[in-house]
């Protein structure tokens, strides 16, 4: 397969200023005409050049009718059809190009480009889905004014493009006809067109300026209850955009469509955002606290992309980070501040600990500004989107907040309606605020976690205290030398008293140090007596961090570190040690041994009642599997699941009495808003279900009996559920399980959720479970949201099953695999993923999972996408 590289960027040769589409709806036979507006590039014109270059345009599984030229149709030896495209001959510099093409809707199971999903018509152009619809220059630096006019039967009354709608009618034989004109270019990728039978909620948005913007949000008729929560979601957003970043919406209507099949989580396609149904949906019977949450921030994230992503874009997708790594940063602010930050910075920091760590340590490892890809769907990753951010917050944390927004307003004016660089962001950064972020830039080219080892020493005599800081980054495919970066490293010294020491005479107890070298030491000096540091506060680094704390230390940072990311890192480094200990245990075949410095430090916090519920509740949960597999040198599933069970165990039965207190005390009964304080409240409470349930006390189990059959949202219902299947007698949890069905069988989302309950159940989720789950009338193959919940569940959520000693996990996953493959090569490109890992893992299972990895390659025919991924994982 092609590689395509960052150095063999070159300019497009032909712009197209207007690209006019029009759409004749039919499921198996659409036909798209096209008229562009070309014209020759000036800046991509060579000095002394005589001859016009040709024109490529990219087109993938199209059907070519015409070729029209300024009006004359084209002959044949006039252009080429290729791999992937087509060749014009150009004649002059400046005209008008004429194509028409048929495609077949309904046959893309692909979800890229054109498709139906249950029975309506959608998008999905971003990366390369738009050459799925008509031949173009299908990149991002070709940025066009849109006029798009759709023509469909009258089942579909709803007919939705980017930008303000201009004209509707009717055709002489009675179809609809609706023209959008999008006034600000954009290139081909930010393309929408919907048309459906369709119910919409609206409502509208004045401005900072006055302007008032109409919202809709559109829906199958029977989703129409459940649109309330995106909604003012995307208020908020609009408003914190305007208040933090100083950036107005910019047409009279701002557009979300919720569509069930859908591959990625939305789209922020221009005015017309598309949703995947999962993350825009919800009301209080049917949706989690996390799904709530989650709505709110991918809501906020896509709106915000009409700014970080849409008025300046990428000038190619090696840049893609230039607009995810930024606006995934904007959304957590906006989460952060909307609930609260501590907890959101938790869970960010948890992510990319567990999931972008080990893409980092592992066979697809690239640079947050990648320097080659075979196909460029596989780079909508966690570096791309999360890393990425992290290296945006370095950039603020180094800068402070004023210079951040000078960086960028001038970000943003410098570059209005183009297609720029990250290179671009980071001098707007530097410029704005005379700033040398030079070394800084390394972050963007180099992949891998560093690694920070520190050291201190304090010297009585002279009242000093020094930290040593130590870099090392490991070497990833393709780069063995790592310079070091420049890091900023939060800290604070905590006294004897737990309070923080002044750092210097200004009186601050926290500073960000600068590291820039492979070791660097930092001097504090009138420290009355030795501290103890408080490193990494939060986590201003996507760094690994050691530094030898004691059992001890631990406990004391628990109890007293002023910053709370740290309080509950250091319960997640104890918890970490006692998963060791327990791992190691269990391998050596010695007894395991109760984790007691992690149940004096939990038992602490679990009486602490000034801590935030929500920052409690994390520090009782367990790192999970995954992430505990992230800290071995050498992955021995069995070793890990058994350390967690035990573990977990010890807890649930030392804890017992003051699990069931907190669990009274927080089981209010409150009417439910889905408002921070009171998510924080339901999170602990389940927290300390899930525990109690452990014990298997039948009291206990009763509790969650109980909760379920209150049946007050679904947060609560989920978690009694939950802890039902885990640990009630099977009989009674499949009883349950089948009542939750036949109550929700109406209901997408939730069928989503009970799928994904079974399937990632240590105790549930068996091979044959999720193959009967398969067979299931709700299941369906060609629904991502489906093979997630299913396939996804088991092979990622599900440690226990899917690390099978016979292998049998890893054999399913394969197969699932090559089934996908044919039918939508992203999601089994993404599938696979955990076997891509088995390099990490004991020699048993590691070979057992190579193997199956090797059987998809073996059985050929694999798209560019799967091929990209088990090729460079069996290298
Ligand atoms: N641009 C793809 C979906 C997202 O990141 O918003
Ligand atoms: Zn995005």
């Amino acid at each position: 397969a092609r590689t395509v590289y960052l150095k063999d960027y070159r300019a497009p040769d032909y712009l197209i200023d207007h690209t006019d589409l029009h759409f004749d709806l039919e499921p198996q036979a659409t036909l798209v005409k096209s008229r562009l507006k070309v014209r020759r590039n000036p800046e991509a014109i060579n000095a002394g050049e005589k001859t016009l270059p040709p024109l490529w345009l990219d087109g993938v599984d199209l059907e070519l009718l015409s070729i029209a030229i300024d009006g004359k149709l084209l002959p044949a030896q006039r252009y080429h059809e290729g791999e992937g495209g087509l060749t014009l001959d150009v004649e002059t510099p400046e005209f008008e190009l004429e194509v028409h093409t048929r495609i077949a809707p309904e046959a893309n199971t692909s979800l890229e480009g054109l498709y139906l999903s249950n029975g309506m018509y959608c998008t999905q152009c971003e990366a390369e889905g738009f050459r799925k619809i008509t031949y173009y220059p299908d990149r991002p630096d070709v940025m066009s004014v849109f006029t798009t006019t759709i023509v469909a039967p009258s089942k579909y009354p709803v007919l939705l493009a980017n930008g303000n709608k201009v004209d509707s009618g009717t055709t002489e034989d009675g179809r609809l006809r609706v023209t959008w004109e999008d006034p600000f270019a954009k290139p081909s990728y930010l393309f929408a067109l919907v048309a459906g039978d369709l119910q919409y909620v609206e409502d509208s948005f004045t401005t900072a300026s006055g302007r008032e913007v109409k919202l809709q949000l559109f829906t199958e008729p029977k989703n129409i209850r459940k649109c309330d929560h995106a909604m003012i979601s995307l208020k908020h957003a609009m408003r914190w955009d305007e208040e933090v970043y100083g950036r107005e919406y910019d047409l009279d209507v701002f557009m979300i469509v919720a569509v069930d099949h859908f591959n990625m989580g939305a789209m922020e396609n221009k005015g017309l955002n598309i949703f995947n149904s999962a993350c825009v949906l919800a009301s209080p019977e049917t949706a989690t606290d996390g799904a709530f949450q989650r709505i709110e921030s991918i809501v906020a994230h896509e709106y915000f992309h009409n700014w970080s992503g849409n008025r300046v874009t990428c000038r190619d997708w090696f840049q893609l980070s230039l607009k995810e790594g930024f606006t995934v940063f904007r959304d957590a602010e906006f989460s952060a501040d909307m609930n609260s930050r501590a907890v959101k910075r938790i869970e960010d920091v948890s992510l990319l600990r567990t999931a972008q760590f080990s893409e980092d340590a592992g066979p697809m490892a690239h640079p947050v500004r990648p320097d080659s890809y075979m196909e460029i769907s596989n780079f909508y990753t966690l570096t791309i989107y999360e890393k990425g951010a992290e290296v945006v917050r370095m950039i603020h944390t180094l800068l402070g907040p004023e210079a951040f927004r000078r960086g960028s307003d001038l970000y943003f004016e410098r570059h209005d309606g183009s297609a720029v660089t990250c290179e671009d962001f980071i001098c707007a950064m530097e410029d704005a605020n005379n700033a040398d972020l030079r070394q800084f830039r390394r972050w963007y080219e180099q992949a891998g976690t560093p690694v920070l080892t520190v050291t201190d020493q304090y010297d009585e005599a002279s009242a000093t205290y020094r930290l040593t800081i130590a870099q090392r980054t490991p070497a990833t495919p393709g780069q063995t030398e790592k310079p070091p970066l420049h890091i900023p490293v939060s800290i604070g010294l905590i006294g004897a008293d737990g309070r923080d020491l002044p750092l210097d005479d200004s009186g601050k107890t926290s500073t960000v140090l600068n590291l820039t070298e492979a070791e660097q030491t930092f001097t504090f000096s009138n420290i009355p007596h030795a501290p103890l540091p408080s490193l990494l506060r939060g986590f201003s680094a996507p760094v690994k961090l050691h530094y030898g704390y004691s059992e001890d230390q631990l406990l004391f940072l628990m109890q007293h570190d002023s910053d709370a990311f740290n309080r509950w890192d250091a319960s997640r480094r104890l918890a970490i040690k006692a998963l060791e200990s327990l791992q190691a245990q269990y391998r050596d075949g010695s007894e395991m041994t109760e984790p007691a410095a992690l149940i004096k430090g939990l038992s602490a916090v679990l009486e602490n009642a000034a801590l935030d519920p929500a920052l409690v509740a994390m520090m009782l949960a367990l790192p999970s599997a995954q992430e505990l597999a992230e800290e071995c040198e050498v992955v021995d599933a069995g070793a890990i699941i058994a350390a967690r069970k035990f573990a977990r165990n010890s807890l649930a039965n030392a804890l017992s009495a003051p699990l069931l207190a907190r669990y009274q005390q927080l089981d209010q009964r409150k009417p439910y808003r889905p408002v921070a304080d009171d998510i924080a409240e339901r999170s602990l409470k389940n927290t300390c279900l899930g525990y109690l349930c452990a014990t298997l006390d039948p009291s206990s189990l009763d509790l969650a009996r109980l909760q379920l059959q209150r049946d007050e949202n679904m947060t609560d219902v989920a978690a009694a559920l939950g802890a039902l299947v885990e640990y009630a007698p099977r009989e009674e949890a499949e009883k349950y399980l089948g009542a939750f069905y036949d109550q929700w069988q109406q209901d997408t989302q939730v069928v989503e959720n009970w799928f994904l309950l079974q399937s990632g159940s240590a105790s549930f989720g068996t091979l044959e479970r999720v193959r009967e789950l398969m067979q299931h009338p709700a299941f369906e193959i060609t629904n991502p949201n489906k093979v997630r919940s299913v396939i996804s569940g088991f092979a990622s959520r599900n440690f226990t099953q899917f690390h099978r000693e016979d292998g049998s996990g890893y054999r399913f996953l394969a197969e699932q695999v090559s089934v996908l493959d044919k039918l939508n090569p992203q999601i089994a490109a993404r599938l696979v993923i955990p076997l891509t890992h088995w390099k990490k893992y004991c020699d048993h299972e590691s070979a057992r999972m190579r193997a199956a990895l090797q059987g998809i390659m073996d059985a050929g025919e694999l798209s560019r996408d799967l091929y990209e991924v088990v090729s460079k994982s069996l290298a």
